[in-house]
C-alpha cells in the first residue's frame, strides 16, 4: 500500500476550518469551480463527499482533491465537511500549469492524429481498424484489433482495452494506443508478442469519449464527461452510465454534476457502442482493462459495492501480479486493491463487464501517483507510463489464452489462472500455490477454498447448480451491544469464512449486526 502525500506539504502549513474558504461562497450561475482540498474525518465522508457528486481527483487517505462549484461547497458547509479553497478558479489554474510544462518529443494524440494513427497500424498486416458507433456529437469511436487475421471473426480470446471515458484523462488514450503499437512493432521480433497475437484478440479502444477529449483540448482541460446537452448543463459521466449498480452510491442524478449519471443506463451513445461492441458474440471477450488517471491504482470489481465479488481471490490475485510487474518497470508505485476500497461509485465500466461476463475486469489508474492537477502529466512521461504498463498488459493478455485446467476452454475458472506451477505439488496431490487449487475442474476462490455458490458452477456434482450445491455460503444478522459482534458471531471459522459484515447503530447502546458468509470445502 503506498502513501499518497505530495499535496500534503502544500497543505502542511494551512489550517482547516469546516467550511471556512478563503473566498465567499455567493451562487451565481459563472461562478468558476473552486478547487479545494477536503479534510474528512470518516471514510464515510469521503463517500458522502463522493455522494454528492463533487468531482474527486484524488483521494489520499482522508485527504481529497477536488474541484466543487459553490452549490457543492455549500453542500459541503452544512454538512460540517471541512476544506480549504486552493484556488478559486480550478480551470484557471491548471491552464497557467499546463503553458508552464515543457514539452517532450512525444505528444498527447488529439481524435484526429490518434485516428490516423490508428489507421497508419494497419499496414503491418495484423491491425484492422473498426468503428464501433459514434459518439453524441457524431465522432466515429475507432476500435482497432490486433490478430493474426484481424478482418476475420475467429473466436480467438480477446482482450479489450479501453481509454478515455473521462475526456481530461489524455494518458488514458496513450496507453492503449502504444499497446497496440508496441504487439504491431514487435509481431514477429519477439517471439512472445507473436504468440499473443497468432492465439488471441486485442481490442484496443483509445478514445471512448472523443467529443468530451475535444472540448479537453479546445476548450476546458478539465472537462471529465461526454458532450450531452442536458437542457441547462452539459455532459454524462460515462463511467457511471454502465448498468451494473447504475444509480446507486458514488453517482449524481443532478446533471450539472461531473459524476451525473444520466437518464438511464446505457443512455449515452459512446456507453451503447462500448456496450455493443463487447456483447458482440462473434468476439471472445476473456478480460478488460479500461484505463483512466489518475493516481497510479489497479482496481477490480466490485465498485458499486463493498461485498466482495464471487472471483474476488483472483481478481486479487491477478491484480497484485500486475502490481509487481509494473513496478518492476520504473520502480513506479502501483496500488492494487478493490475498486469499493477507493470509494463507492456504480455504473463504471468494469462493473458492468464483470458482471455480465464473469472475466477479469480491471480500472487502472495511470501516472501520476498525486499531485495537482494530476491530469496534466508532463508528455514527458508519456513514454515511460507506456513502457510501465506493457507487461501487465501482456501478462493479462497471456492468461486468457493459457487452457489450464485442460477443458479445452479458457476461462476465469481454469484452475490456475495465474500461478500454476507443478513443482507445488501437495501431499493429497492437489497443486497448491497461489492462487489455485487444482483438486477439480472448477473455479476456487483460493488454496482449500471452496467456490462460491453464486458462481453458477455444479458444485457437488449432481448436474444441477442449486443451492445443495455444498459451498453455499450463510448470513444472519443479530442485536448486539457492540458493532463488532458481528466479528464474534460469525467471524471466519474452521468451516467458513467472512464475506462481508455490517454494523448499524439501531438505538443507543444497541447494534444490528450482519454478516455473510461463505463456506469452505475442507
Ligand atoms: O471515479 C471514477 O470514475 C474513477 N476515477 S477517475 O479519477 N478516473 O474518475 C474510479 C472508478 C473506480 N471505481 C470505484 N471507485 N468504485
Ligand atoms: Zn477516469
Amino acid at each position: 500500500m503506498s502513501v499518497r502525500c505530495v499535496c500534503a506539504r502544500v497543505l502542511l502549513s494551512a489550517v482547516f476550518l469546516v467550511g471556512v474558504s478563503l473566498f465567499p461562497l455567493t451562487a451565481s450561475a459563472q461562478e468558476p469551480n473552486r478547487l479545494v482540498e477536503i479534510q474528512a474525518v470518516s471514510k464515510k465522508q469521503v463517500q458522502q463527499v463522493a455522494d454528492m457528486g463533487i468531482d474527486i481527483w484524488q483521494v489520499d487517505g482522508l485527504r481529497v482533491v477536488a474541484q466543487a462549484s459553490l452549490e457543492e461547497l455549500s453542500a459541503l458547509k452544512n454538512a460540517g465537511i471541512s476544506f480549504l479553497v486552493k484556488a478559486e478558479d480550478a480551470e484557471d489554474y491548471v491552464r497557467e500549469l499546463v503553458s508552464k510544462q515543457v514539452l517532450a518529443d512525444a505528444v498527447y494524440h488529439t481524435y484526429a492524429t490518434l485516428n490516423a494513427d490508428l489507421v497508419a497500424l494497419e499496414a503491418s498486416g495484423i491491425a484492422k481498424v473498426y468503428n464501433i458507433g459514434s459518439s453524441i456529437e457524431g465522432r466515429e469511436i475507432l476500435a482497432v484489433r490486433i490478430s493474426d487475421n484481424p478482418g476475420v471473426d475467429e473466436g480467438e480470446p480477446a482482450v479489450f482495452l479501453p481509454g478515455c471515458h473521462h475526456a481530461r484523462e489524455w494518458i488514458s488514450v496513450e496507453v492503449p494506443y502504444y499497446i497496440a503499437k508496441y504487439l504491431v512493432d514487435n509481431y514477429g521480433i519477439d517471439p512472445e508478442v507473436t504468440a499473443l497475437v497468432d492465439n488471441g484478440e486485442i481490442w484496443v479502444v483509445p478514445m471512448v469519449n472523443p467529443d468530451g477529449h475535444q472540448y479537453s483540448v479546445d476548450t476546458n482541460r478539465l472537462w471529465r464527461k461526454n458532450r450531452r446537452n442536458n437542457g441547462t448543463s452539459y455532459g454524462v459521466d460515462l463511467n457511471r452510465n454502465y448498468a451494473k449498480g447504475w444509480g446507486g452510491a458514488g453517482s449524481s442524478s443532478v446533471p450539472s454534476s461531473d459524476t451525473y449519471r444520466g437518464t438511464a443506463p446505457f443512455s449515452e451513445p459512446e456507453s451503447q457502442a462500448v456496450r455493443d461492441f463487447f456483447l458482440n458474440p462473434n468476439y471472445n471477450f476473456k478480460a478488460v482493462i479500461t484505463y483512466h488517471s489518475y493516481s497510479q491504482l489497479i482496481l477490480w470489481p466490485w465498485g458499486y459495492t463493498g461485498l466482495e465479488a464471487p472471483d474476488s481471490y483472483k481478481l486479487r490475485f491477478i491484480g497484485e501480479q500486475m502490481e509487481s510487474l509494473i513496478e518492476a518497470v520504473h520502480g513506479q508505485d502501483y496500488t492494487a486493491q478493490k475498486s469499493s476500497e477507493l470509494y463507492l461509485a456504480s455504473g463504471t465500466t468494469d462493473d458492468w463487464t464483470y458482471d455480465v461476463s464473469g472475466i477479469p475486469s480491471y480500472t487502472i489508474e495511470l501516472r501520476p501517483l498525486s499531485g495537482i492537477p494530476g491530469f496534466t502529466l508532463p508528455p514527458a512521461e508519456i513514454l515511460p507510463t507506456v513502457e510501465e504498463n506493457i507487461p501487465a498488459a501482456l501478462y493479462l493478455i497471456g492468461l486468457t489464452q493459457k487452457d489450464e485446467d485442460g477443458d479445452g476452454v479458457v476461462d476465469i475458472e481454469d484452475n490456475c489462472i495465474g500461478g500454476t506451477n507443478p513443482t507445488q505439488v501437495d501431499a493429497d496431490g492437489d497443486r497448491v500455490g497461489p492462487p489455485c487449487d487444482c483438486d477439480d475442474q472448477n473455479y476456487d476462490v483460493g488454496p482449500g477454498r471452496a467456490e462460491n455458490c453464486t458462481n453458477g458452477i455444479d458444485d457437488d456434482c449432481d448436474t444441477l447448480v442449486d443451492s445443495a450445491d455444498p459451498d453455499c455460503g450463510s448470513s444472519g444478522w443479530a442485536l448486539a451491544r457492540s458493532a463488532e459482534a458481528s466479528l464474534v458471531a460469525g467471524g471466519n471459522s474452521g468451516t467458513a469464512d467472512m464475506l462481508n459484515a455490517l454494523s448499524l447503530l439501531v438505538l443507543p447502546g444497541i447494534f444490528l449486526v450482519m454478516w455473510w458468509m461463505r463456506n469452505r470445502r475442507s
